[in-house]
């Protein structure tokens, strides 16, 4: 786990036949979309300006340390060469694999590198009827077990293997692990992968709880990463027009959100068809990545902070340094900071330099003056509290 509590930061990619409809990766299912149909999106699927160097790129000048690909999603295509199913990439008009790009660049750039695999495939009537369909259910159940087995043998050191789709019709809690032998195979993946990280969605809690949509901290000591989407919550797989895109501010306070309670913030982007990733998301991505280069420290191998910043936003701490993050600058640049039981060193604004003058009062009340009347960052201006020992609370 210490590489990811250090890493904070991960790029999702949701990209698969899918993108070439635009309408999320979704869109088989709901629009009820036969699975013959639908198939012959495989043969359009010829992404010409795929790069997967240029994807490791932006996500290291995003400042994420980490990556998870969709190698396979709800509908059952898969980006890598599969002995198990026909449905991939590799058979296919584009004739790639593009898992073994993608992983190739991720190790290049010096990106941890995950895969998310979906245990349900739609194309199986089996899955979503085990009665009427038996032989369907064990076919499904199987080939999830050999692709899984491909993907933790044909690609190296992999460090976190994201499942979803878990969710079975009628069943709860052990029986989703029982229905998918998670068991075994969750077994079989360690001794393929002896430092693999495994998310909670297998139906079993292994190292990684997962809040999707909303960014929730563990109890303390549990691994926990929050995903979520740029544009709107119904779109992983790309949306051509994906009219609420999160501001700077919001994404960079999920992050921020995320690091205070010890977790990762799993930041999805969908690529278009051609493979590469939309001007939106770029934008987005460069924004966090020069905040970041400023404000890491605060972030990188954060610790909960005992004490909050009040009405300001949020704190995030390390060793004996406590870091506020004022997403909302007071009108006057005087901060008032509640509860802070240690002596103050230093407080020094991390985007200028600038050192503020500390004041006590009464109550555990902390004042910090001098600073500018307008915010020295328009996004979150981290203010770094060096301490005599330990961010203690009061
Ligand atoms: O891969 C992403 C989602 O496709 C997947 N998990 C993330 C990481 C996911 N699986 N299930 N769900 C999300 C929740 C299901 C939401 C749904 Fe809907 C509500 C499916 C149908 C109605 C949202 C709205 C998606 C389509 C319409």
């Amino acid at each position: 786990m210490k590489w990811f509590h250090e890493a904070r930061f991960g790029i999702f990619v949701h990209w698969g036949l899918y993108s070439l409809l635009g309408r999320g990766e979704w869109v088989m299912h709901v629009e009820r979309i036969p699975a013959d149909e639908y198939a012959k999106l495989a043969r359009k699927f010829n992404p010409k300006k795929f790069d997967a160097d240029a994807w490791a790129a932006l996500a290291k000048e995003a400042g994420a340390r980490y990556m998870v690909l969709t190698t396979r999603h709800h509908d059952g295509f898969c980006l890598f060469d599969s002995s198990a199913s026909d449905f991939t990439s590799v058979k296919s008009s584009a004739k790639r694999d593009f898992v073994a790009e993608y992983v190739e660049a991720l190790r290049r750039a010096g990106l941890k590198i995950g895969f998310y695999y979906s245990l349900l495939d739609w194309r199986f009537p089996g899955y979503f009827d085990r009665e009427a369909h038996p032989e369907s259910a064990k076919a499904l159940v199987e080939q999830a077990h050999a692709q899984v087995k491909e993907l933790m043998t044909n690609y190296g050191k992999i460090d976190i293997l994201w499942y979803d789709g878990g969710w079975v019709p009628g069943l709860t809690g052990e029986q989703i692990a029982d229905f998918w032998r998670a068991k075994e195979l969750n077994a079989t993946v360690r001794k393929l992968q002896p430092h693999i990280l495994i998310n909670n969605r297998s139906g079993i809690p292994e190292d990684l709880d997962t809040p999707e949509q909303h960014v929730t901290a563990s109890a303390p000591g549990r691994g926990w990463e929050s995903c979520m989407t740029m544009g709107d919550s119904c779109g992983w797989g790309y949306v051509h027009n994906n009219p609420n895109f999160k501001t700077v501010p919001q994404l960079i306070q999920h992050l921020v959100t995320a690091a205070a309670g010890e977790g990762n913030y799993l930041l999805n982007v969908g690529p278009k068809p051609d493979g590469t990733i939309r001007k939106e998301e770029v934008e987005r991505l460069r924004a966090i990545g020069r905040w970041l280069s400023v404000n890491c420290e605060s972030i990188y191998g954060s610790e909960r902070c005992p004490f909050g910043a009040g009405m300001l936003g949020l704190t995030t701490a390390k060793g004996n340094n406590a870091y506020l993050h004022v997403f909302r600058w007071p009108k006057q640049g005087e901060l008032s900071i509640p509860g802070i039981k240690n002596k103050i060193k230093s407080a020094t604004v991390l985007a200028t330099g600038q050192h503020a003058r500390i004041e006590t009062g009464s109550n555990c009340r902390t004042f910090l003056k001098g600073l500018p009347k307008r915010p020295p960052d328009p996004y979150d201006t981290v203010v770094k509290l060096v301490l005599d020992g330990k961010p203690e609370a009061c």
